[in-house]
């Protein structure tokens, strides 16, 4: 899954893809590289984001959603917690929803989720974007996110939204401080054992400068988004959300063939 930010100020790419033409072009640019999925965002969620209306959201997304729409028929899934916008990318071309909230910012997303008839991508967060990185605590921090997780299914299920349609993301770096991240990866497969595809995004993420302090910029940190996807690719996830996809594309041609027995 390959990210098309159309913000001002992503934590990685911000402000690079806000103009109209630029945001198509690295669109194509990722299908070129070989993404199977583009994820579409016109909201950035790192800490201190500043909020974006609805309207303005709109706009960022649904002209891009429709260019991509008239020469590509990859799957468009749409970054977004608020159900217009969702149901606006989905009548654009949109086939999946990821929500960082899991349906959970707004009283009507797990209605809207059944009624689009789309897929949903229900993604643990530890409170909201503005604070969230200030001193997040857990016990068991992967037994909370499984349960966590598990319950938004069950509710998106309640709702009407089919199993199938059910996708699952940790969360990595949503309210989570170094040790929450790794114990997570580390035991991906507890996630993955809810029997649902396993989203993973920890591209280009804080984490790595934490483990690698020379890398402090955004995009210092390929080697160890790469390091952080194969483990991924490894322990249960089906999608990964990243930046670089020729890159990731490449690596895992070469962890496949690894794996597969001559
Ligand atoms: N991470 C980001 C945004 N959306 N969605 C899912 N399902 N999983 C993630 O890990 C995830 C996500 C943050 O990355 P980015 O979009 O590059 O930055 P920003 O939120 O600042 O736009």
């Amino acid at each position: 899954m390959g990210v098309v930010n159309v913000t001002p100020d992503s934590f990685s790419d911000g402000g690079r893809y806000l103009d109209h033409a630029a945001a198509l072009a690295h669109a194509r640019r990722l299908i070129t590289e070989g993404a199977d999925i583009l994820d579409i965002g016109g909201e950035s969620t790192r800490p201190h984001a500043e909020p974006v209306s609805q309207a303005d959201e709109i706009a960022r997304v649904v002209p891009l959603i429709e260019a991509i729409r008239r020469d590509s028929s990859i799957p468009i899934s749409i970054d977004t917690m608020k159900p217009a916008v969702a149901r606006a990318a989905v009548a654009a071309g949109a086939g999946l929803w990821n929500d960082v909230t899991a349906l959970g910012f707004a009283p009507d997303s797990m209605a809207t989720a059944a009624e689009l008839g789309c897929e949903v991508v229900l993604m643990h967060m530890r409170g909201e974007p503005a604070t969230m990185q200030d001193d997040p605590r857990y016990d068991d921090v992967v037994a909370e996110v499984r349960a966590f997780l598990s319950a938004r299914a069950e509710a998106a299920m309640a709702a009407g939204v089919p199993r199938k349609r059910i996708l699952l993301d940790p969360g990595i770096g949503f309210g989570k401080a170094l040790e929450h991240n790794l114990q997570l990866l580390r035991n991906l497969d507890q996630i993955a054992d809810l029997g649902f595809s396993v989203v993973l995004g920890v591209s280009r993420k804080r984490f790595v400068r934490s483990i690698d302090p020379s890398a402090a910029e955004a995009s210092d940190r390929l080697g160890g988004s790469l390091a952080a996807a194969l483990w991924g690719a490894d322990h249960g996830a089906s999608i990964l959300r990243v930046h670089d996809v020729r890159e990731t594309v490449q690596a895992l041609k070469v962890w496949k063939a690894l794996k597969t027995p001559t």
